[in-house]
């Protein structure tokens, strides 16, 4: 139990898993609040802010990968990489249920892989740089799925694949975006030559299509959705978080 109050103040707990329970079972967080609410007309509210789980390291605590997104960040399982060493500049927002890409600066984009969204573990929090999020499996037919438009008509580029080694692709198409919203639709097999045990990456590369222009510039990506074939029919592979952007 804690007490709270009408403004934002921090909580914290230290608990100590003593082992006579199964561990083993995957575990909720949850926050019960009823009883505060009792006897009271509406409108109520709670307010929740940067949930995290740390673990005691020898006798440190350091943050664990177990609440995903809890700082509530509205783009929360996405991020831009740009080519900001050659001063592209950007960010990444939510706007009308869509992830949106704003290009304030331009520079240098003389390749594709300048500009890009990505969905891996370093966007979702649970991993370093290029780790992927996105577990495929060999023989297995996949629908990808996605509605994107941009400030401008042009060539983008859609990738599935892992880094390590290099980077290594399993699914690369080239789309051509326009300026309103569209849907665009990719299906591809594993054939079992590649190492598929890698965690995958989702990535939209669009360097060129905004090269030689001045900001501001946009991408907008919403309803990502990967599908795995069974039996001959498409259903969600759950691989992508927050697909909807909702
Ligand atoms: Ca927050
Ligand atoms: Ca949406």
């Amino acid at each position: 139990m804690f007490n709270v109050t009408t403004t934002l103040e921090t909580y914290t707990f230290e608990f100590t898993l003593d082992g006579e329970l199964d561990y083993t079972v995957l575990a909720q967080f949850k926050l019960e609040m009823g009883l505060l609410f009792a006897g009271l007309t509406g409108p109520q509210s709670f307010t929740l802010d940067n949930v995290k789980i740390q673990v005691s390291e020898d006798g440190t605590f350091v943050d664990t990968t177990l609440i995903i997104n809890g700082d509530f960040k509205p783009t929360a399982g996405y991020r831009a990489f740009l080519n900001d060493w050659e001063g592209t500049a950007g960010s990444l927002s939510k706007l009308n249920g869509a992830l949106v890409l704003t290009l304030d600066a331009l520079s240098t984009l003389d390749q594709n892989w300048k500009v890009q969204i990505i969905q891996d573990a370093f966007a979702l929090g649970t991993g370093a740089d290029n780790v992927g999020s996105l577990q495929f499996e060999a023989g297995k037919t996949y629908k990808v799925s996605f509605d994107a438009k941009a400030s401008v008509a042009g060539e983008a580029t859609f990738i599935i694949g892992h880094a390590g080694g290099g980077f290594t692709g399993y699914a690369v198409e080239a789309f051509n975006v326009t300026t309103e919203l569209e849907t665009y639709t990719f299906e591809f097999t594993l054939d079992g030559e590649l190492d598929y045990s890698v965690l995958a990456q989702f990535k939209i590369e669009m360097g060129l299509l905004f090269a030689g222009l001045t900001g501001p510039q946009s991408f907008t990506l919403d309803n990502i959705a990967i599908e795995v074939s069974v039996d001959g029919t498409f259903v969600d592979a759950q691989l992508i978080i927050n697909g909807d952007m909702e």
